[in-house]
């Protein structure tokens, strides 16, 4: 690609567009850093103010638009997103750095996402229970909680902050909303289709600044409910942050999660989808496959072949479409992601594909990683760490019952695969492995708009998100004992 001008970066408060008046803040190019994707200044505290209040007072009008109304606009952003799917997805490409493939899909997913909570209008809404007493009828209905923080990662910039935004607005609620700094220009994007889609001033402002702007949101006394996507420790901070205050939060957050192979796997299939797991979007993502356990009778023979496909991935700028994988986010993920693997190797780590930096060339400019494979026989930090980059840690399992303790053998519990033709085997992985989402013979990580997605253990506090679990988060219930207005004896 080339240099072009870099993109004015603006925030959206109360219905305008405006300049900040913080710090500078750039996006750059992760496989070119010398070219800027968009540049401006930050939001500042006075700004969180201000869009706090936008949002409280767009709050009740909202609420009381009809969830079918409210829907018609996210259907319509969805038409919106569509339409530009190409074009975003090259700039999401330029500006995170996954395949511009992966960019398009990624904001095909968006439209897809808002496709679902736009028609929930269409779905149940409550409950109604029977009553012990005569003429008496128990219903339970759902309000929104007010004004929602959004604060999203770079690394879905448009299909997470879509996820969460949707289903917030269709339940009636308002959003203040600030996205990785690393990624403003596809939240951008996301807001200006929300805008022309018909969405009301106040309904949804962005803020674009660093993690102090996220921590003056999450700790400013208007807003009513945060929901988060990213790092363990900034996901405790934030949870502490709402406790404190007694407002609800719902966080996303790290990953470690293994594929488990086994002696009558499809080998082929395996091979396929623990490459698409670990290595797409730079495995940068929280339900990346990040650890592999095999069982002795294919070890050898599928570590062999993975190292191989490892080491033929194309990798490179991710608008070219002969790339497989792109950079890392900033430098400092690349540096903290070596310095994983290279602790790894100092302890007696195997390498068997990648595990060197890239030391000239384009790729030693931009944020590249070795796709990289270690094997290890024990504990070890690679093991439990989540590096979030294209790395997998495996060990060896003598039997299924052994790899599955080892899938297990992690703080975290985000999501898990499992490759066997065994459908008992494969009952007893459903049964044995502690996780929020589980793929039989596919990848670790996607997630479809419409079931539950989460994580067990540490990975995650709070309600689920997407599809109906979602309805647990962004609303709160009323018990309504509704009887009329005669005696009931
Ligand atoms: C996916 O697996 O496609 O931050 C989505 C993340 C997760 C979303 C994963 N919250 O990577």
């Amino acid at each position: 690609m080339t240099a072009s001008t870099p993109e004015k970066l603006h925030h959206l408060i109360a219905g305008q567009w405006v300049a900040g008046r913080g710090d500078a803040v750039r996006s750059v190019n992760p496989a070119l850093p010398g070219i800027v994707v968009a540049e401006g200044a930050a939001a500042t505290l006075a700004d969180v103010d201000a869009a706090v209040g936008a949002a409280a007072e767009a709050a009740r009008s909202w609420a009381g638009t009809p969830m079918h109304q409210r829907g018609a606009i996210l259907l319509e952003a969805a038409t919106v997103i569509e339409r530009h799917a190409e074009d975003w997805g090259l700039e999401l490409a330029i500006e995170e750095g996954k395949t511009r493939a992966e960019g398009v899909g990624e904001v095909r997913r968006a439209a897809q996402i808002l496709r679902y909570f736009g028609n929930e209008g269409d779905r149940v809404a409550g409950q109604i229970y029977s009553s012990p007493r005569a003429g008496e009828q128990i219903l339970v209905t759902r309000k929104p909680l007010g004004v929602v923080a959004v604060i999203t990662p770079f690394n879905f910039p448009i299909a997470i902050p879509a996820w969460k935004i949707a289903p917030a607005l269709v339940y009636g609620n308002t959003v203040v909303w600030k996205p990785a700094s690393t990624v403003p220009l596809l939240a951008i994007r996301l807001a200006e289709a929300l805008s022309t889609a018909g969405l009301p001033a106040g309904v949804l402002n962005l803020l674009i600044g660093d993690s102090a702007l996220g921590d003056g949101l999450v700790n400013h006394e208007g807003v009513d409910a945060v929901t988060f996507t990213g790092s363990t420790g900034v996901g405790r901070r934030i949870a502490a942050a709402a406790a404190a205050r007694g407002v609800p939060m719902q966080a996303e957050m790290g990953g470690k999660n293994a594929a488990v192979v086994l002696d009558d796997a499809d080998l082929d299939l395996a091979l396929e989808q623990v490459m698409l797991g670990a290595f797409r979007s730079t495995g940068q993502k929280c339900t990346a496959t990040s650890r592999l356990v095999v069982t002795e009778g294919i070890a050898d023979r599928f570590l062999t072949a993975l190292a191989a496909r490892a080491d033929a991935l194309a990798v490179g700028d991710p608008t070219d479409d002969a790339t497989q994988m792109g950079p890392v986010i900033t430098g400092g993920a690349r540096t903290s992601i070596q310095t994983g693997i290279d602790t790894a190797v100092t302890h007696g780590a195997t390498v068997l594909a990648g595990g060197t930096p890239y030391r000239d060339g384009p790729l030693a400019e931009g944020y590249f990683l070795a796709p990289t494979i270690v094997e290890i026989a024990g504990p070890a930090d690679i093991w439990t760490e989540e590096l979030f980059g294209p790395v997998i840690a495996v060990r060896r399992a003598t039997s299924a019952e052994e790899a599955f303790a080892l899938a297990n053998d992690s703080e975290f519990g985000l999501s898990a695969a499992v490759f066997t033709q065994d459908l008992t085997r494969a009952l007893q992985a459903v049964d044995h492995i502690d996780v929020g989402v589980l793929h039989i013979n596919s990848e670790s990580a996607g997630a479809d708009p419409h079931v539950p997605f989460g994580g067990a253990k540490k990975s995650g506090l709070g309600p689920k998100e997407q599809g109906q679990a979602a309805r647990e988060f962004f609303t709160h219930t009323t018990t309504v004992y509704l009887r009329g207005g005669q005696p009931q004896s």
